[in-house]
């Protein structure tokens, strides 16, 4: 517990980058950093953001869907409320800024108002989000989407590649999904959410440029599809009679590159492929593959989805299989908050920094809060644009500017209400 709010600040990127660090440390894996929803690397995780969350003076608790809450009292009653954060959950293999790096730094920024004494006509909750990458179950937002209102029960019942269902997971975790409803803060008493993010492309480096203010967040959508075919001997079945699944679901691949290829605004990936119990010497009869569609045109996403399931049809019916496609996820683009972001923007300029305005390829928690309570961003640069990889990296530097940006945005507010 601090001892005085006199203690040295933690409103540095070297203190940042420290506390990262720290949480990296945390994995269900030895060989690399993976920490996926409700499994026990992120229990640790939770509980070591919950004791930086108390050292900041904030009051701590776990949600019902296992979000570690820290809240910070306004200076009045019934006042309006602050939200801040991002997620501590990884894909695997991950890098350590993605997603922990805004926890960290909006525990920072809280703990330095602490330090300073700062009384604010707005109470501050920092959320540490649980589920964002979406890697151990199909859907993915939930932590952030019961706070926004926007909670779907049906995600209780995706199931892990154990089996087990989200809500045993939840229930084993020490939270209670039935009280999920009861997270959804209230937009009238709700100012908005604010995440710092490392930028996780390639902009800000080729501008040279520390930090930048997000416009919006590219829509996605997320599906299984099932490539069903006929096995048979490798040494036996002649190539022409063959219904080989995996050798359609390369030519599927292929089509899904050339649809996105044929524009900039649109992305797709394949980043999930598994034939089955398949063996060297078996024709592959099924094969179950991801799919990731993206763009910052909702129109255009949309049409790409039916260019992809066109494509699907014309060679099923040539390779002689059958295709399904299930979509998983759904989220359309989201924009940023034109209020918040002139708030921020008057901080980057009282910074010296140049307002850079870009938009989003990843997804992020922010986008759960789409139509409920205005939200915004600020990304830091990320070297060489690496992330969802364990040479991701932001500086000290970098995470420190926006830090501060962030922390210079709230005294603002204070002094504005
Ligand atoms: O997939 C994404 O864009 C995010 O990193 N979950
Ligand atoms: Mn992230
Ligand atoms: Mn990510």
């Amino acid at each position: 517990m601090k001892q005085s709010p006199l203690d040295h600040s933690v409103l540095t990127g070297a203190a940042i980058a420290a506390r990262i660090d720290d949480l990296a440390t945390i994995s269900d894996d030895p060989e690399c950093l993976t920490r996926l929803t409700l499994r026990l690397a992120h229990r640790k995780a939770v509980a070591r953001v919950g004791a930086w969350m108390r050292e900041a003076g904030l009051e701590v608790r776990i949600d019902s869907l296992g979000t570690v809450v820290g809240r910070r009292e306004a200076d009045r009653p019934d006042a309006p409320t602050l939200l801040l954060g991002s997620h501590i959950d990884t894909v695997r293999d991950a890098g350590r800024y993605d997603g922990n790096y805004g926890v960290i730094a909006a525990i920072s920024v809280v703990d330095e108002l602490y330090r300073q004494e700062v009384q604010l006509p707005f109470a501050i909750e920092v959320l540490a989000f649980g589920d964002e990458e979406g890697v151990r179950f199909a859907s993915t937002l939930t932590g952030s989407r019961a706070v926004a209102g926007t909670f779907d029960a049906a995600a209780l019942d995706d199931v892990d590649i154990t089996g087990m269902t989200r809500g045993e997971a939840l229930l084993g975790f020490g939270a209670d999904p039935q009280l999920a409803r009861s997270e959804a803060r209230d937009p009238a008493k709700t100012i908005g959410y604010v995440e710092l993010h490392i930028e996780q492309g390639p902009i800000l480096e080729a501008r040279k440029l520390p930090i930048g203010l997000v416009t919006a967040i590219n829509g996605g959508t997320r599906a299984d599809i099932t490539i069903r075919g006929e096995s048979g001997h490798a040494g036996t079945l002649p190539m022409n009679m063959r219904r080989d699944a995996l050798v359609a679901a390369a030519e599927i691949m292929l089509a899904i590159e050339a649809i996105a290829r044929g524009n900039d605004a649109l992305v797709a990936t394949v980043g999930r492929i598994e034939v089955p119990r398949g063996a060297t010497n078996t024709v592959p009869g099924s094969v179950r593959m991801s799919l990731d569609v993206r763009s910052s045109d909702d129109a255009l996403r949309i049409d790409a989805l039916r260019a992809i399931g066109e494509a699907m049809a014309r060679i099923a019916e040539s390779r002689r299989v059958t295709t399904t496609m299930d979509i998983t996820y759904e989220m359309p683009a989201t924009v940023c908050d034109p209020r918040l972001m002139a708030g921020l923007e008057a901080s980057f300029n009282r910074f010296g920094h140049a307002p850079f305005h870009l938009s989003s390829g990843a997804g992020h928690d922010a986008m759960a809060f789409r139509g409920a309570i205005p939200c915004a961003m600020v990304f830091t640069r990320c070297r060489g644009g690496l992330s969802h990889h364990p040479d991701e990296y932001a500086s000290p530097e970098d995470m420190e500017a926006a830090a501060l940006v962030l922390h210079d945005f709230i005294l603002s507010l204070g002094a504005a209400a």
